[in-house]
């Protein structure tokens, strides 16, 4: 009995060492996981501040578009003929400039909005995808994995248009309230000739 008596305290010191470290561990791995949950955070962010609508980050194309979504609608605004996009401010945004087109800029000058996306076929096209109230997503368009949306930033995305004539529906993919289902827009991809035809009825429309 003296012998188990005296081997009591040494037992005990073993499992609070066992024990504390369990806790140490436990605590390194926790801070561990934290660090590399803040870094990658850190990372997301200083990516989504990448995707500014800073006009100097423009890239250079033929045919830049801003696929602007809200809630729910579409409205794509074209930056021809001088192939650069005016800048949108979510501030701007009103029932009249549903993208928030800043029209004081120089680049917006000739910029016009459109309800249906037009696109010649065979071409390569900048969108330029945002939303002005909350996370959308881009999704049905041939080709094309579907993109987020995101309110007050340009995400700039190539867009290769099929060869061939095509008319849909393309349709936000991410539930953004209670009229997703109808969150819509009609498409066309054209011939040159017929795109030609219908940017100039967009910048000169008949007057009634
Ligand atoms: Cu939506």
């Amino acid at each position: 009995m003296s012998e188990k008596r005296s081997k009591a305290p040494l037992i005990i010191t073993a499992f609070l060492t066992f024990v504390l470290g369990l806790v140490l561990g436990y605590a390194a791995c926790i801070a561990k996981i934290t660090y590399e949950a803040k870094s990658l955070m850190d990372e997301v962010y200083a990516n989504l501040d990448s995707l500014s609508s800073d006009e100097n980050m423009q890239p250079v194309s033929d045919l830049v578009v801003r696929v602007s979504s809200s809630q729910f609608a579409w409205h794509f605004q074209y930056a021809r003929p001088d192939g650069k996009l005016g800048p949108c401010k979510l501030e701007l945004v009103t029932e009249e400039n549903p993208v928030g087109i800043d029209r004081q800029h120089p680049d917006a000058q000739d910029d016009w909005v459109s309800q249906e996306l037009v696109l010649p076929c065979n071409s390569e096209v900048t969108l330029a995808l945002t939303s002005t109230d909350v996370i959308h997503a881009l999704g049905y368009l041939p080709d094309f994995y579907q993109q987020d949306a995101i309110p007050g930033k340009d995400r700039w995305l190539s867009y290769p248009v099929p060869d061939q004539p095509l008319t849909g529906t393309l349709r936000c993919v991410q539930l953004c309230g209670t009229g997703h289902d109808n969150h819509t827009a009609p498409y066309q991809f054209v011939g040159n000739d017929e795109y030609k035809d219908w940017t100039t009825r967009q910048r000169f429309p008949a007057k009634p």
